[in-house]
Order: structure tokens, then sequence, then C-alpha cells
């Protein structure tokens, strides 16, 4: 492990600090990480299941946890503004109602998951590898309500704002992103507000959430208030400067990349046995073509089998075996390449000071005795 992690127990917490007493009980199984802010990531042995329950789903805030009353969620107004013809108020029932509802699956990945394993080390909360997940998201989709407030030519980027503030600083916003219009506009984004079947909980931004697969987990943005269409690239909260872009550029594709979710670190098996391998592989825009599986480090390497994907920005699962002959320690590693011929590196990834992206592969190490 890159760094410190400590699974959350409440004996780890301030008893007095209700918001993290949630954060326990809602989430027992996250490994909470050192913040401020609620931000927690999952066991990569609970990443194993083709969908990622909800209990088990990372969470990443920017800021406070807002109150949200659950039981009135079908009354979360939503305004939409800006460069349409017609600025829309709507509430999560008429959204509902006046717009064909859709579900997609779809992998949320942070823009972070990883960072912890850049050398040097990079700047930002110490994500391990389980900042994602694969969700069944159920929504309306961003561009039917776009298309109905009426874009006008003008229009550039969909700007998105939520109800969570900066921790210290209420009067300014945690987060507010967005989207160019054409990705604000493609029939995969949507505005969510079921996952996996259930009522978007607060903890992922419900009443209301954008989903934009594809793009980093900063541009899904929690408890949506208010879609700002604008006649250039959003300057919001964390939109500027150095947040969430690479050599200046906002991140809006996210690179292939494949996890190994058994067997997990650590594991043992007899020499003499086949080794069952598995996990996840899945990339942004690009769709994912294959998955090499190695059991000796990288030395060699063979296809692993990729089950169909549920839908195409779903991660997809590789199934190996591989005969363990000899007895010894075992390197695991899985790599995944993308449509276009460009695969995971083996070693660092491009190092970038925030340490956005990195996709390197996945390695775990056992014995055979
Ligand atoms: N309003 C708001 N939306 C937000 C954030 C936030 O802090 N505030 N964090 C973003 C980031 S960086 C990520 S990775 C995802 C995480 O979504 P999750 O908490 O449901 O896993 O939400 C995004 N949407
Ligand atoms: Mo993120």
């Amino acid at each position: 492990m890159g760094h410190d992690i400590e699974p959350m127990t409440e004996l780890t917490l301030n008893a007095r600090d209700d918001e993290q007493q949630w954060f326990a009980l809602a989430k027992p199984a996250l490994i909470r990480l050192p913040d401020a802010a609620l931000n927690g990531e999952t066991a990569l042995a609970a990443l194993d299941p083709d969908i990622t329950p909800l209990a088990a789903l990372f969470v990443r805030n920017n800021g406070t946890q807002p109150r949200i009353d659950s039981a009135r969620a079908e009354d979360w107004r939503l305004r939409v503004e800006g460069e349409v013809d017609r600025p829309l108020d709507l509430t999560l029932r008429e959204l509902r109602s006046r717009f064909p509802v859709s579900t997609l699956t779809a992998v949320i990945e942070c823009a972070g998951n990883g960072r912890s394993f850049f050398e040097p080390p990079a700047e930002g909360l110490p994500w391990s590898l389980g900042a994602v997940g694969c969700v069944r998201w159920t929504g309306v989709r961003l561009g039917d309500v776009l298309r109905a407030a009426g874009v006008k030519a003008s229009a550039v980027y969909s700007a998105h704002e939520g109800a969570d503030r900066r921790i210290g600083q209420p009067e300014r916003a945690a987060l507010s992103r967005g989207l160019p219009i054409a990705k604000a506009l493609a029939p995969e984004t949507l505005i969510a507000f079921e996952a996996n079947g259930e009522p978007l909980p607060a903890l992922h931004g419900g009443p209301l959430r954008i989903v934009a697969p594809g793009f980093p987990g900063s541009a899904w943005q929690k408890w949506l208030t208010r879609i700002w269409v604008r006649d250039r690239e959003h300057d919001g909260e964390k939109m500027t400067g150095s947040d969430y872009r690479v050599d200046g550029a906002v991140i809006e594709d996210m690179p292939v990349k494949s996890l190994i979710t058994s067997p997990l670190e650590g594991f043992t098996l007899r020499a003499g046995e086949t080794l069952r391998m598995r996990g996840h592989a899945w990339s942004g825009h690009i769709p994912l073509a294959s998955v090499a599986v190695s059991a000796d480090g990288g030395a060699t390497w063979l296809q692993a089998e990729l089950a169909p994907a549920e839908s195409p920005f779903a991660w997809r699962r590789f199934t190996a075996e591989i005969g363990i002959v000899a007895a010894g320690p075992v390197a695991l590693m899985a790599r995944a390449t993308d449509a276009r011929g460009v695969s995971q590196p083996l070693g660092n990834a491009r190092w970038n000071a925030r340490g956005y992206c990195n996709n390197r592969v996945h390695r775990v190490e056992g014995l055979a005795v």
C-alpha cells in the first residue's frame, strides 16, 4: 500500500461528530481517508461483484455533506438557465414525469484513484485503488432536459451547481464543474435519481446527480440544484487552476484500466494447482479491447477471457486460469488494452503534480507452497 489506511470503526471516530457517525453507519466497509470532508474508498474484496453494492461504493466529498430530507426528495428543485431559450424550474417529480427515464450501467472513477502509487508522491488525497465502482444509474437524459430548454447556438458548456459548501466557508460552493456541451447532449449523460434500483442515497448526491460516463467522477456533480448553460468553459469552484487537469487541460476521458479482485494480496496456493484469477477492466470513451494477465511478474503473458459488457460504459469481468507449477513467490498482473491499442503502463503512469489518472498495472503478490 502506498499510504496508511485504517479500516473505519466507530472507535476511530469522535462521538460528537455526527457526520462521521453517519458515514460509519452507512458505510461500515469503507476505508476512511485522512480529510475533514467525508472520503472513503472500497476494499478490493468488495469490488469483486459485477455491480458494486451501494453499501460498498466509494464516497468523494470536496466539502460538506448536505443534509437531505429523503422523504421530500421528489420536491427537490432543479433550475436550468443560461444559454437557453426557455429557462426551466423543475422538481424531481416533474423531471420523472416529463422525460423518458432510462437506466445505464457505468463505471464511476475518481480521477485521483491510484494516486498513492505515483512516484514521487503527488499532491492530493492518497487514494489507493478503491475509488471506483460500477453502478446501474437511472434517470433522465441531461440532453432531453437541455433540448426542452432550447440550447442556443452560443452554448459551449453545461455548468453544474450542487448543494454542498466548502468546509468552514458556507458562502462558497465546494465544487462546481460541468461538461462540454457535446457531452452534456450525449445520450449516455444522465441526471440520475436512482442507483442500483434504489433512490439515490444522499452520500452519492441524492436526490439528483449528474452521471457522465467516461468522464472522471469530478464531472458527476452531486446534489444538483442548478444547470447553467454557458458560452465558455465553466470557471466554477475547482474548475480552474490545476484541479482535475493534466497539462492544463480539463480531464475529459478516463484511461483504460483493470483491477484484480481475486485472489487478493498475500494469497497462498499449492504448487501444481491451477490459479483462478479474475477482476474487472474498463475504459473511458475508447472501448476496452483485451486484457492480458501474467503470473510471473510480467515475464510471460496470456489473454484473459472477457465477459460481455452490460453497457459500453460498464466494466467487463476478466477471468484466467494459470497453472502454477513451482513453489515460490507468485506475482500476478493484469494489463488492459483499449481499441486504439493503448495499454496500461507496466511501471509508472505519466506523472503529474496532482496525481490524476494513474492507470499503471495492478500487481498482486502471493505464494505457492
Ligand atoms: N456537489 C459535489 N459533487 C461532486 C463532488 C463534490 O465534492 N461535490 N465530488 C466529485 C468527485 S471528485 C467524485 S470522484 C464523485 C464521487 O461520487 P461518489 O461520492 O458518489 O462516489 O462525485 C463528484 N461530484
Ligand atoms: Mo474525484
